[in-house]
């Protein structure tokens, strides 16, 4: 496996960076989780857009252009000649003192970029659906730290994780600091009822995922009703369906939440029509390249 840092490509047991790097001492910078299809990069601007946003959020200036990340991320690609993958781009702020005071970063932030093959879900899982559970740890609150920075602070998300894994549950559902459902711990999360579409808006604790939108966009293709808009635990549980979107993941059922079981505990026939369409896009559509 070769690793691309700042501008060169190290084999995976020479890839390192500082320990000084305030990306390992604070968690701050910002990443990015991309896939590859048969040599098609997919929504690969998408990605590289939000990375740009998360760090100008966090006044990171990300220290290539857009173009030029591009370019790194197939030219990385193309030397560990993986034609499906997963991708993860960091960029951290570098190499500073025992501080928080990121101007003491003076080298500037570092580029990373690993592309591995893809760890996916077990089968099973998509067969038989997930089992989640609402767990006591609430999404960031938007003012405090917002869930629309894809940070390497990912400890809330992590906690959460923990949560469900205590309780034996495959995933977790964080609420808001209302109560209302948020997403999961890496996955977007959608409901139906009636054959209507039904996901949390981004603006209270909910990342907007590339694959939730284009869920969204594959529904407005079909004529699908889709609302935006907040939803309670209730809902979820008296929904015909439900299941989580991610790049990792793409769409996959969940059966039951928090002890309940949802529709008829089978993955759903919308659920299964929009992963049909998602696969048709991820083989036609994306940035393409070859070795
Ligand atoms: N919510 C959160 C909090 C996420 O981190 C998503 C939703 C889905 O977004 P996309 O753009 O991927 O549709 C994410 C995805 C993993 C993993 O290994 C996934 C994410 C982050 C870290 C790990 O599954 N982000």
């Amino acid at each position: 496996m070769k690793i691309y840092i700042n501008g060169k490509f190290y084999d995976k047991d020479n890839a390192r960076i500082s320990v000084f790097d305030h990306g390992f001492l604070y968690g701050d910078g910002v990443f990015e989780g991309i896939r590859s299809y048969n040599g098609l990069v997919f929504k690969l601007k998408e990605h590289i857009d939000r990375l740009f946003e998360s760090a100008h959020s966090i006044m990171l200036k990300v220290p290539v252009s857009k173009e030029e990340l591009v370019k790194k991320v197939i030219l990385t690609l193309k030397e560990n000649r993986l034609k499906d993958a997963y991708i993860r781009l960091v960029i951290s702020r570098g190499e500073g003192d025992l501080g928080l005071d990121p101007r003491k970063c003076l080298k500037g932030p570092s580029v990373i970029i690993i592309a591995d093959k893809i760890a996916l879900y077990p089968e099973r899982h998509y067969r038989e659906g997930l089992r989640i559970i609402t767990v006591p740890t609430v999404r960031n609150l938007p003012e405090a730290l917002n869930p629309q920075i894809k940070s390497l602070n990912y400890l809330n998300n992590i906690l959460a994780k923990i949560e469900a894994q205590n309780a034996g549950c495959d995933e977790a559902i964080m609420l808001d600091s209302l109560g209302y459902v948020a997403e999961c711990t890496g996955d977007n999360i959608f409901i139906v009822k009636r054959n209507q579409l039904y996901t949390p808006p981004q603006c209270m604790g909910t990342l907007r995922g590339i694959t939730r939108d284009t869920v969204l966009e594959i529904a407005k293709k079909k004529k699908i009703s889709v609302h935006e808009h907040v939803i309670t635990r209730h809902e979820v549980y008296i929904s015909d369906e439900c299941f989580l979107t991610g790049t990792a993941a793409e769409i996959i059922p969940v059966v039951e939440v928090d002890g309940r079981s949802i529709g008829s505990a089978k993955p759903g026939k919308m659920m299964l029509k929009l992963t049909k369409e998602f696969k048709e896009m991820t083989k036609k559509e994306g940035v393409r390249y070859s070795f």
